[in-house]
């Protein structure tokens, strides 16, 4: 069955993760920008080297990671990372990128568009672009010697909208650890209000607020898990927070805080 679809159509018809990853896109160019002035921090460089790796000559491409796959024992295996970065991320940038090209074969057709095309392609890059940006978020937000809490404006923001650190890591804890089968638990965070939010995602499609921006996101696919923790996702949750970056989570937010002028 063909049907008239628009070539704008295709390019908005999209679905949230892929609504997600554009804001992250943003993200990348207020980091750009800042890079261009200023001197950015090691956390806001770290963030930003990850976004400059993650498309590379108008390919998406998988960023190198910011430590050894070791870095992260004894909270997440070496073995867990490797695979992780190495396999399933990088089968995210390539489903990533055959959807592009199938798109842009598809657009090229004119107005006449088999629709019947459209919602295989629209579903691969959701879940593939939004695999893609998530995991480039998951990796730069993790870090050895991390953990703890976090300091300044972010800290304040989380104990003026959650009532307190722990109070705000008991319920994403509990967010992350009642997603249905595969998926994520996201901090978002939205300029507008200043509001910060923890919402979970099904696979890669996360269910958010328009306009809010992912700052910090737990993959709790089995893939990140397993080997260690076999079916004990609370335990690894758990754990994770131990390898929370939480300058990086910080810088992110810092370049979408509105700032008195
Ligand atoms: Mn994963």
């Amino acid at each position: 069955m063909t049907s008239s679809v628009t070539r704008r159509d295709l390019l908005t018809r999209q679905t949230p993760a892929i609504a997600l990853a554009g804001l992250f896109g943003a993200t990348a160019t207020l980091l750009a920008q800042q890079a261009e002035s200023e001197r950015l921090s090691p956390a806001a460089q770290k963030v930003h080297n990850a976004i400059r790796q993650a498309f590379v000559g108008g390919r998406y491409a998988l960023p190198q990671l910011p430590y050894a796959y070791d870095a992260l024992e004894p909270h997440i295996d070496a073995q867990t990372m490797q695979l992780h970065h190495a396999r399933h991320h990088q089968s995210y940038v390539d489903g990533l990128n055959r959807a592009h090209d199938r798109i842009r074969k598809l657009a090229g057709q004119g107005d006449d568009v088999d629709m019947s095309q459209l919602a295989g392609i629209q579903r691969d890059l959701s879940f593939n672009g939004g695999g893609h940006v998530l995991h480039v978020i998951f990796w730069a937000t993790m870090g050895p010697d991390a953990g703890g809490e976090p300091q300044g404006p972010l800290a304040e923001t989380i104990a003026e909208q959650f009532g307190s650190f722990e109070a705000f890591k008991g319920y994403f804890s509990k967010v992350a650890a009642s997603v249905k089968g595969s998926g994520w638990a996201i901090l978002g965070y939205e300029p507008m209000g200043n509001r910060l939010s923890v919402f979970a995602s099904n696979e890669h499609d996360a269910y958010y607020i328009p306009g809010t921006f992912p700052l910090l996101p737990l993959d709790v696919w089995e893939h990140a898990y397993y080997l260690r923790y076999q079916n004990q996702r609370t335990k690894y949750i758990q754990a994770w927070w131990n390898v929370v970056d939480w300058q990086a989570v910080s810088a992110i937010y810092e370049l979408h805080r509105p700032r008195p002028s």
